[in-house]
C-alpha cells in the first residue's frame, strides 16, 4: 500500500513538472523571447534547488529509519575493526557527498543566467590545486594505512594452535576438509581428483589418513581459525557475513583467511531473539547458473562440543576403503589403518563383500 502511494506521488510530481514546463512554453510565446529565457532559467534553477533539498532529506531520512538493517551483528574478533574502518570510510564519503551535492546545486541557482553578468576566468590557481590534491591524498593515505594493517592481520600467518579448515569450492557446492587428530591437513594433488576423491587427497602422505570431509562448517568459538580456500573450476568466493570474512576461492592457487569466531550459534540466537537463527556461508562470486545454491551451513559451538563433534567424524579413507587398497603404499598401510580408524575388515575384505553383492 505504502509503495502504491509513493508511486502515485511520484507520478503526480512528474505531471506537475510537465505542466510547469508547458506553461513556461506558452508564456514564452506571449512574452518576448529574452524574458522567456530568463523565466525558464529561473524555473530550472528553482527546480534544481528543490531537487537538492528533497533528495538530501530523503537520503538522510531513509538512512536513519533503515539504519539497523544495514549491518548484521558482528560475531568475530576482527569484525569490530572491519566495521570501524567501514563506518569511517562511510562517514568521510557522506560528508564529501553532502558538501559536493549542496555546492553543485547551489551554483546552478546562484549563478543562473542574468543579463550583463560575466563569468570570472582564471587559467589556474596553485593554492587551490595543492589544496584539493593534498586533502584527499592525506585522507586516502590514512584510510589505506589502517586498512593495510587490518589486511595483513587477516591474511598473515596463523598461530600454531589455530584450527585449520580447508574449504573447497566447485560449481555449485562447498565441501570442508578437517585435518583430523594430527591437526595437519594431508597433501593434495589436483591430478588425483576423481568422482570419489573430490579433494584430490594424496594417499602417499600420512597426514591425509585421518582427514575428514564435512558438509557443514563447524567452528569453535573463541579459538583462532585458519581457512585455507581453493576452487576446482572457476572463481568462487567465501563469504561469512557475521564474521566479516570474505575471500576469493581461486582455481590454481590457495588463499586463506584467519579469524576468531566469538559467538556460538546458541548465543547468537539469544542475542537476535530469533530461535531459528543460523549462521551461513555463501558464495559471492557469480560463478554460473547454480551460483544461488552455493550456500553452506555454519555451526559455531563451544570448544568442548566442537571437539566432541570432531572426534565423532569418520576419516575420508575409512569411508573409501577401495582407495586404501589401491593408493596407500604397502609400507604405510598399517599407519593408514590406525590413523583413519579402519578395522581390518574395512579394506580388502569389504571390497570382496561389495563385489559379491554386485555379482548377485
Ligand atoms: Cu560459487
Amino acid at each position: 500500500m505504502m509503495s502504491l502511494i509513493i508511486g502515485i506521488g511520484v507520478a503526480l510530481i512528474v505531471v506537475i513538472l510537465y505542466l510547469i514546463f508547458r506553461i513556461g512554453n506558452l508564456v514564452s510565446l506571449v512574452k518576448d523571447e529574452k524574458a522567456a529565457t530568463q523565466s525558464r532559467n529561473r524555473t530550472h534553477a528553482f527546480l534544481l534547488m528543490a531537487f537538492m533539498i528533497l533528495s538530501l532529506i530523503g537520503f538522510y531520512y531513509w538512512s536513519y529509519v533503515h539504519f539497523d538493517e544495514y549491518v548484521l551483528p558482528v560475531a568475530s574478533e576482527h569484525g569490530a575493526i572491519t566495521d570501524h574502518l567501514f563506518w569511517i570510510t562511510m562517514a568521510i564519503c557522506v560528508i564529501a557527498f553532502t558538501l559536493i551535492f549542496i555546492v553543485m546545486f547551489w551554483f546552478t541557482y546562484a549563478y543562473q543566467y542574468e543579463e550583463g553578468r560575466k563569468a570570472a576566468f582564471f587559467a589556474d590557481n596553485h593554492k587551490l590545486e595543492i589544496l584539493w590534491t593534498l586533502i584527499p591524498a592525506v585522507v586516502m593515505a590514512l584510510l589505506i594505512f589502517r586498512g593495510l594493517r587490518a589486511w595483513t592481520d587477516i591474511t598473515g600467518p596463523a598461530s600454531k594452535e589455530a584450527e585449520v579448515i580447508e574449504l573447497v569450492a566447485q560449481q555449485f557446492a562447498w565441501t570442508a576438509r578437517y585435518p583430523g587428530k594430527d591437526t595437519e591437513l594431508g597433501k593434495i594433488d589436483f591430478r588425483l581428483i576423481d568422482a570419489s576423491n573430490e579433494f584430490g587427497l594424496d594417499l602417499t602422505d600420512e597426514k591425509s589418513y585421518d582427514d575428514f570431509k564435512s558438509q557443514t562448517l563447524h567452528l569453535p568459538a573463541g579459538k583462532e581459525v585458519l581457512l585455507k580456500i581453493r576452487a576446482k573450476d572457476v572463481l568462487h568466493s567465501v563469504f561469512l557475513p557475521h564474521f566479516r570474512v570474505k575471500m576469493d576461492a581461486v582455481p590454481g592457487m590457495q588463499t586463506q583467511f584467519k579469524f576468531r569466531p566469538m559467538k556460538t550459534t546458541a548465543q547468537m540466537r539469544e542475542e537476535t531473539g530469533n530461535p531459528n537463527f543460523n549462521y551461513e556461508m555463501a558464495c559471492t562470486e557469480i560463478c554460473g547458473k547454480g551460483h544461488f545454491s552455493m550456500r553452506f551451513p555454519v555451526v559455531v559451538e563451544d570448544e568442548e562440543t566442537y571437539n566432541k563433534w570432531k572426534a565423532a567424524q569418520e576419516a575420508w579413507l575409512k569411508q573409501n576403503p577401495d582407495y586404501y587398497d589401491k593408493y596407500v603404499p604397502k609400507e604405510k598401510k598399517e599407519s593408514a589403518m590406525i590413523k583413519s580408524g579402519m578395522s581390518p575388515d574395512n579394506g580388502s575384505l569389504k571390497q570382496v563383500e561389495l563385489k559379491t553383492v554386485s555379482v548377485n
